[in-house]
């Protein structure tokens, strides 16, 4: 075994050694990093090697003890609606895997997308920020490639948790859907990730794997494959695939998968697909039968992944977090909620959120704090020790300290904003009031509503508390001011 941590100390380089050897260096920006900050988190990265695969890292400098840098895994479901787990009140299919993993850790009642359609809240959870600040997050959702070709996407530029992470000497792999944007200019590949293993467009049929238009839409890195099998069944493979592959450093693996996005199709429906998707009637049909089935491959699926980090002794030293990308479809349970994906109504956007980090998030936590999608990628690198560019501040906030310290999150708003077509709608969260506002160029109607007392946004509090209602009004206003302006493009 050996250490050396002081060159890390040293150098504003980053030193990997392993197995000895030095393995690879890489640089970063100290940016407005102060003294301390920068020990630990060198220290932190400065890895060593224990036994004859296993590395972990230690922070030793100042206040740091030993500190384990962790594998992430970060599994993000498509459509996937607030009451669809039946720890969250599911009743007519169970979810035993994914409500293992809540009472495992910390489950979320207040959690919430950044976005109630895929490819904004995508880009918030892989930046950090809210999608508006950039011009892909005015997608909502981006087309498929016959719509809108590669002249669009997440600049491979721009930091990504996954960038990050990587340079800061993780192994980084995209298993599942991308969705922001096409080759040649965009991609995961150019993103931050050093494998990628699944599809580019916001939906694809689970047996053929074509999108919308019927092009085949699957890749393996940035080579179209065409192979057999449905999605979810293919990205758990891959997934268990990648963690249980030996590796000397730490890994992320996102796992992002198209279930439960239509097409509705369950594992037995391959013959159902080839009339359903083809025809471009790609959003008709299912049941709740179907969309149970689609669920409880994902739920097996999960159960199976995770099984793969216990089998490989991994499940200890790895960050879960599991949460879905929008409000739910027709086939979902919202509780409570209004509406559904596409609204910024609270079943648009209220979504399921787990994470699970043994010895570190207690177990059997609910958490009613509202949490937004680039919370989670703040917590990640927090966990990982691994700071955000300088010059994309984060909008999301770590939750480790409420997870592990129990302290509350300091209120914050949090904001939305969507357009479809000609509509447009916005809204505020703070504490427990919530200010929507929905409209268009024939007009816009305000709300305030009180989500402790009403959850179903029924009744209308502006006239009973002006007050509030400017307050959050102006908050919205200002908001707004700082991201950039409703698109012009076609919905
Ligand atoms: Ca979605």
């Amino acid at each position: 075994m050996q250490t050396r941590v002081s060159l890390a100390l040293l150098c504003p380089s980053v030193v990997f050694i392993a197995h000895g050897k030095t393995k690879f260096m890489t640089h970063f920006n100290f940016g407005s990093m102060n003294r301390r900050k920068f020990l630990g988190t060198a220290a932190a990265t400065a890895l060593t090697t224990v036994g004859s695969s296993t590395l972990i890292s230690k922070a030793v400098a100042g206040n740091h003890a030993q500190y384990q840098t962790p594998n992430i895994l970060f599994i993000l479901t498509d459509d996937l609606g607030w009451g669809d787990l039946s720890i969250y009140g599911r009743t007519d299919y169970q979810t035993p895997n994914l409500d293992r993993l809540a009472t495992q850790g910390a489950r979320f009642t207040n959690a919430y997308a950044a976005q109630t359609v895929c490819t904004p809240t995508r880009v918030a959870f892989l930046t950090g920020r809210y999608p508006a600040r950039l011009e892909v997050g005015l997608r909502e959702p981006l087309g498929n490639i016959s719509q809108v070709g590669s002249t669009v996407g997440l600049p491979p530029s721009h930091p990504t948790v996954a960038s990050l992470l990587k340079a800061r000497g993780y192994e980084t792999a995209l298993v599942g859907k991308w969705h922001l944007g096409y080759l040649p200019n965009y991609g995961p590949n150019k993103s931050g990730f050093d494998k990628f293993f699944g599809h580019f467009s916001g939906g694809i049929d689970y047996f053929s794997h074509k999108d919308g238009s019927g092009t085949l839409d699957f890749y393996n890195d940035e080579q179209l494959i065409d192979v057999p099998g449905y999605t979810t069944e293919l990205f758990t493979d891959k997934a268990i695939e990648f963690i249980k592959q030996p590796r000397n450093r730490p890994f992320y693996l996102s796992l992002h998968y198209n279930a439960p996005h239509w097409p509705w199709e369950g594992p037995d429906d391959e013959i159902l697909s080839t009339t359903l998707y083809s025809n471009g009637n790609y959003t008709a049909g299912g049941s709740p039968a179907i969309y149970a089935a689609m669920i409880k491959s994902l739920d097996d699926g999960i159960g199976r992944v995770l099984q793969a980090l216990e089998e490989t002794g991994q499940a200890d030293n790895t960050l879960v977090i599991f949460v879905s990308d929008n409000g739910g479809e027709r086939y979902s349970f919202f509780g409570p909620f209004r509406n559904r994906k596409g609204s910024l109504n609270e079943g648009g956007i209220r979504v399921p959120a787990i994470i699970r980090w043994p010895g570190k998030v207690e177990p059997n936590q609910v958490k009613e704090q509202p949490i937004i999608t680039m919370d989670l990628t703040a917590t990640i690198l927090a966990a990982a020790r691994v700071p955000s560019a300088p010059k994309y501040q984060l909008d999301g906030v770590n939750l480790l300290p409420a997870l592990i310290g129990n302290k509350p999150l300091d209120s914050r708003p949090l904001f939305w904003r969507y357009r479809s077509g000609i509509n447009i709608q916005g809204a505020v969260r703070l504490g427990n009031w919530k200010y929507l506002q929905q409209g268009s160029n024939q007009g816009l109607n305000q709300f305030l509503y009180d989500l402790a007392s009403d959850p179903s946004e029924q009744n209308d509090l502006k006239q009973s508390n002006p007050v509030t209602f400017q307050q959050l009004q102006r908050l919205f206003d200002k908001w707004q001011s700082q991201v950039l302006p409703v698109a012009q493009f076609p919905a």
